[in-house]
């Protein structure tokens, strides 16, 4: 079966690792999420950015009982209190974080949309993600994240770093 929650987590301004790193412990000490695996981080090329300023990107694979609209509430709170100011879509920002699957869950709920309707296009996305939960099968499409990655046309970069 599918785990809980896989989310993808970027900056592209700031201390960028630091950031990410945090925004996993503020997660885990939210007390109603258990972060049950994190991917390599990745240094990444900006795709369909305004800036050229290169992402750090990593997945990571969550356990909760939240709902997904209330795991989004955290989520966004912690974007905010790194700093990200909510302007224009492509501005760079020193958190990013995105909820690509929630369950076999299919949701259209205003702002929520899951699965992330762009992860497919992503390799800054695919690549982390499945590094983590390559099994776990996209509840529309019907591939799991191994063979999404590998019918991926996104040719933009992703550099593993170093740990
Ligand atoms: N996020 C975007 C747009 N472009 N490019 C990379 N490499 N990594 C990202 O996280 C990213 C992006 C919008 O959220
Ligand atoms: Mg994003
Ligand atoms: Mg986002």
């Amino acid at each position: 079966m599918n785990p809980g929650a896989a989310i993808s987590l970027g900056a592209n301004l700031g201390r960028r690792r630091e950031n990410l790193r945090k925004a996993l412990e503020d997660l885990q000490a939210s007390g109603k999420i258990r972060v049950s695996s994190v991917s390599s981080f990745y240094e990444t090329e900006p795709v369909d950015a305004d800036s050229s300023l290169w992402f750090v990107n990593a997945a990571a694979c969550l356990e909760t009982s939240l709902s997904a609209v209330e795991l989004l509430q955290v989520m966004q709170s912690l974007e905010a209190e790194a700093g990200r100011v909510r302007e224009g879509h492509h501005d760079p920002r020193p958190l990013d974080l995105d909820l690509l699957l929630f369950r076999n869950e299919i949701i259209t709920r205003g702002a929520l949309e899951v699965p992330h309707p762009r992860m497919t296009l992503r390799r800054f996305v695919l690549e982390p993600l499945a590094e983590i939960a390559p099994d776990w099968v996209h509840p529309i499409i019907g591939k799991s994240v191994a063979k999404l990655l590998s019918d991926c046309a996104d040719r933009s970069a992703v550099r593993k770093m170093e740990a």
